[in-house]
């Protein structure tokens, strides 16, 4: 890893917003030191629900995932930072919330994988693939923030 400057798609699944721990959520991410530079309280159709969890299909558990995230809102963001997809699925944890470990948001708040609160881009590719599916480049906001120049070298 390189301290290259990324963007990563998160979002907090209904489970998360039905628990009322989207602020906790943000706030950790914040005090990471990762910038929020998209936000957007929504409901996902079907049909962005297909495109977002496409490579899934055919998987067993597939229709199920569809209909959870299409169950209530979502708070889908974009954050910003070096190295900012790893960071985030390291604050993530596991996909099974039974191993992922104390200190990450899967392990401090769920308990089982279909209800794991929060979905955070792997890789580069799903990063912009993700970002592009659920925001326009003109909701992606450009500024710096004060602290920036201490939390990097
Ligand atoms: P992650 O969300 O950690 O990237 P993925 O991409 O493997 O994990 O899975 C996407 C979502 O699909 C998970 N967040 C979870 O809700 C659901 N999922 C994955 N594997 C299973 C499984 N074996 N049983 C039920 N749901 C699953």
């Amino acid at each position: 890893m390189g301290d290259i400057m990324e963007r990563t798609f998160v979002m907090v699944k209904p489970d998360g917003v039905q628990r009322g721990i989207v602020g906790q959520v943000i706030s950790r991410f914040e005090a990471k030191g990762l910038k929020l530079v998209a936000a957007k309280f929504m409901k996902i159709d079907s049909e962005l629900a297909a495109k977002h969890y496409g490579e899934h299909l055919g998987k067993p558990f597939y229709e199920k995932l569809v209909d959870f995230i299409t169950s209530g809102p979502v708070m889908a963001m974009v954050w910003e930072g070096t190295d900012s997809i790893s960071v985030v699925r390291t604050l993530v944890g596991k996909t099974n919330p039974k191993e992922a470990g104390p200190g990450t948001i899967r392990g401090d708040f769920g308990m089982t994988t279909g209800r794991n609160i929060i979905h955070a881009s792997d890789s580069p590719s799903s990063a912009e693939r993700e970002i592009n599916l659920f925001f326009d480049r003109s909701e992606i906001q450009k500024y710096t923030r004060i602290d920036e120049v201490w939390l990097y070298e």
